[in-house]
């Protein structure tokens, strides 16, 4: 039989997402789509899912959509983009897969300023596999691997994806946002949307890291997790641009 599912907003919606209450996956997902059908760019659009719960949406989402080994997302997407110039192309990685088992891939397509967007989901953890410690995971914050808490000694200091990558020359964009308010949603709707215009204006590399809270994996209720993600995940992940190339040639 047929399927029939509306094609607005690039979500399909003949079915439930099966993200876990007060996961932002779904908020994220959305505000791509948003941004995707105003830009007028859904029927050219590719999305490169990373592994994990940040892959979930290959099953909702209504335009082209590939996966990759774990962490390989930049690396794929690197051939997808170079391959199709003329479709718009973005990851959606998580930490464990964009900054940990995939840092390579990531590091190098931002060096070589491949022009795809990059939406980094940062939650702290490894959500799908049940809360391993990730790349960002805070120091003395719980993990499967880390029962104590994570022990700079032991397990080295939270990294910060943006500033890294902020080390290189070729990366256009970089931007750090949250979904934690309702005023953070529309600002990282206004980061989604810059960065997919980068790329539909042929200038290179751009990430938008978006904050993000795992309920079930921190062992908090969704309340209790926006709590925490103020408290703590924002002050070692401070928001706000990065880098901005259109700014640096305005001055
Ligand atoms: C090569 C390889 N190693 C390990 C796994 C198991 N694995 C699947 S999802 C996942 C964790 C993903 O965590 P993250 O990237 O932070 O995404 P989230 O689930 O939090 O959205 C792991 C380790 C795998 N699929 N492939």
């Amino acid at each position: 039989m047929e399927q029939v599912y509306r094609r607005t907003k690039g979500i399909r919606d003949d079915m439930v997402a099966g993200f876990c209450p007060g996961c932002m996956h779904g908020t994220v997902f959305k505000l791509i789509g948003e941004v995707l059908e105003e830009l007028g760019v859904l029927e050219k659009t590719v999305t490169v899912q990373g592994v994990g719960c940040c892959g979930l949406a290959m099953e909702y989402v209504t335009y082209d959509c590939t996966t990759s080994p774990h962490g390989r997302a930049c690396a794929v997407a690197t051939g997808v983009k170079r391959s199709n110039p003329d479709k718009l192309v973005y990851t959606y990685q998580g930490d464990g897969d964009l900054a940990s088992i995939g840092l390579a891939e990531t590091m190098s397509a931002a060096n070589r300023g491949e022009n795809f967007t990059v939406i980094f989901v940062n939650n702290g953890i490894y959500g799908m596999t049940g809360g391993q410690m990730a790349p960002t995971t805070l120091i003395g914050m719980k993990a499967t691997t880390a029962p104590a808490g994570r022990d700079p000694k032991v397990h080295g200091y939270p990294m910060h994806m943006c500033e890294i990558l902020n080390q290189l020359t070729a990366p256009y964009y970089l931007e750090r946002t949250s979904c934690n308010t309702p005023a953070n949603v529309r600002k990282t709707k206004k980061a989604i949307r810059k960065a997919f215009q980068n790329q539909l204006d042929g200038k290179g590399f751009s990430m938008v890291e978006i904050v993000t809270s795992c309920p079930t994996n921190w062992g908090l209720d969704p309340i209790a997790s926006l709590d925490f993600l103020e408290e703590k995940m924002l002050k070692e992940y401070p928001l706000g641009v990065v880098r901005d190339k259109d700014r640096e040639e305005a001055v």
